[in-house]
This record gives structure tokens, C-alpha cells and sequence, in this order.
């Protein structure tokens, strides 16, 4: 094993207690108001946004600092309805054969079904791809690891930074997503991880009366 670790100082920007409380709570405050949505708008939004967007979530921690993911944003309407097209029939084989009972029982209260309008209504699809392996300049393959928790922490970043500067997406996954790597011309070491419709929303768009867990719920302390 080769060492090549060099290190230099980290800058810590500390706050006061009072200053952490209160971004603490306007932060979780923040987040609760983001939904999922599945009407949008076809109101453009700047190439620059996304391109920040996509910028905070290449800020990720990853499995051994190697960034295993790509973002290919399609602003493109031949494309869209390409993706719209694959995914709706991906969709019509998981309503109408694929999904046990149960797995539709568990959707219902989100209203879902094989129309996917949104993938062209929106002026930007972000898809995600996990690259499973990278080639070095022999052609031996390299390995990455924990790609999909590395992808999962960067695309939970995404949606956080669109959601912050007041766009609306939907982390949405048709069950099988290889039409993905055809489409947009990907190599086999890039498999399809989310498709991320991001812009406004329709104006008059709904959201599915559910509701989050309490914290009692999700947490413990020992
Ligand atoms: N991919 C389908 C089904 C679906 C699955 C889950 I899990 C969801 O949280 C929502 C939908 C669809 O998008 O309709």
C-alpha cells in the first residue's frame, strides 16, 4: 500500500449556541415544507440553478472519496418524451402485472399511477447514475464502494438544494431503469439510480394528504 495522505488545516466556522438552536429549528422547518410533486409547471428555470443545485450535492462524503455518481440533465423535449415514453410503459407492466397487492395497498394513499406527464412537463429531468466501477488508462476496472449509499446521501443533498432555492422534483424511480443507460447514450458501468424532475409547480397542483412521522417515532436516545 502506497501512502499518499497529506493533510491541511480545517477551517471551523463555530457558532454561538444560540445562533445553532435557531438555525437548527428554521433548517427542520425548512425541509418539512418541501412535498413531492407530480404536476409541474412548464415555466423555464435557468441552466445555473440546476448547475448549483447539482454542485451542492457533489459536495457529498462518499465511499472513499470517490464521487461515484453522474447527473445528466435533459432540457431537451425529443429526449423527455423518449424518457416519458420508457418509463410510462415500465409503468403500465408494473400497475398492471408486476406490483403485488400489497405493493399497490402501500401506494394508494399517494394516488400514483402509469400517467408520468411530469417527465415532460418540467424544463429539466436530473437522472442519476451510480458508477459501479471506473477504468483506469490499462483498462483494469477500479472499484468503488458504497456506491449506493454515497448516490443516496448526493441525491438527498439534491433534493435539498432544490427544495432550498424554492424549486419543487420528484425522486422518482420506474421499477426497471436500464432504458436509461440507451437513451442517453451511458456506458453499462453507469446504472440508472433516480430520475428528478425539477421546476415549478402547476398552479393548481395537489399534494397527497399524508403525513411525517413525529419525532417520538423516528428517534431514540440512549
Ligand atoms: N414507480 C411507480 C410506483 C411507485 C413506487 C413507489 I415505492 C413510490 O413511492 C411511488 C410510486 C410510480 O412512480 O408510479
Amino acid at each position: 500500500m502506497k501512502n499518499i495522505a497529506r493533510f491541511k488545516p480545517f477551517v471551523f466556522r463555530e457558532l454561538t449556541p444560540e445562533e445553532m438552536r435557531s438555525r437548527a429549528v428554521q433548517f427542520a422547518d425548512e425541509l418539512h415544507r418541501r412535498r413531492s410533486i407530480r404536476q409541474f409547471s412548464s415555466r423555464p428555470v435557468p441552466r445555473g440553478i440546476i448547475e448549483e443545485a447539482i454542485r451542492a450535492a457533489g459536495s457529498a462524503p462518499s465511499g472513499a472519496n470517490l464521487q461515484p455518481w453522474r447527473f445528466v440533465v435533459i432540457g431537451d423535449s425529443e429526449v423527455k418524451r423518449h424518457i416519458r415514453e420508457a418509463g410510462e410503459l415500465e409503468e403500465r407492466k408494473f400497475y398492471g402485472e408486476r406490483a403485488p397487492e400489497k405493493w399497490l395497498n402501500a401506494l394508494s394513499p399517494l394516488g400514483t399511477n402509469a400517467d408520468k406527464a411530469f417527465l415532460e412537463e418540467t424544463p429539466w429531468l436530473i437522472v442519476v447514475f451510480a458508477v459501479l466501477y471506473d477504468l483506469d488508462e490499462n483498462g483494469e476496472t477500479k472499484k468503488h464502494y458504497y456506491v449506493k449509499e454515497s448516490v443516496g446521501i448526493a441525491v438527498g443533498m439534491l433534493l435539498t438544494a432544490i427544495h432550498h432555492v424554492g424549486l419543487c422534483a420528484l425522486p422518482y424511480t420506474p421499477g426497471r431503469m436500464r432504458f436509461l443507460n440507451t437513451i442517453l447514450h451511458r456506458p453499462h458501468n453507469e446504472k440508472p439510480f433516480i430520475i428528478i424532475p425539477v421546476g415549478y409547480p402547476a398552479v393548481d397542483a395537489v399534494v397527497p394528504d399524508i403525513r411525517r412521522k413525529p419525532l417520538e417515532e423516528i428517534m431514540e436516545f440512549l
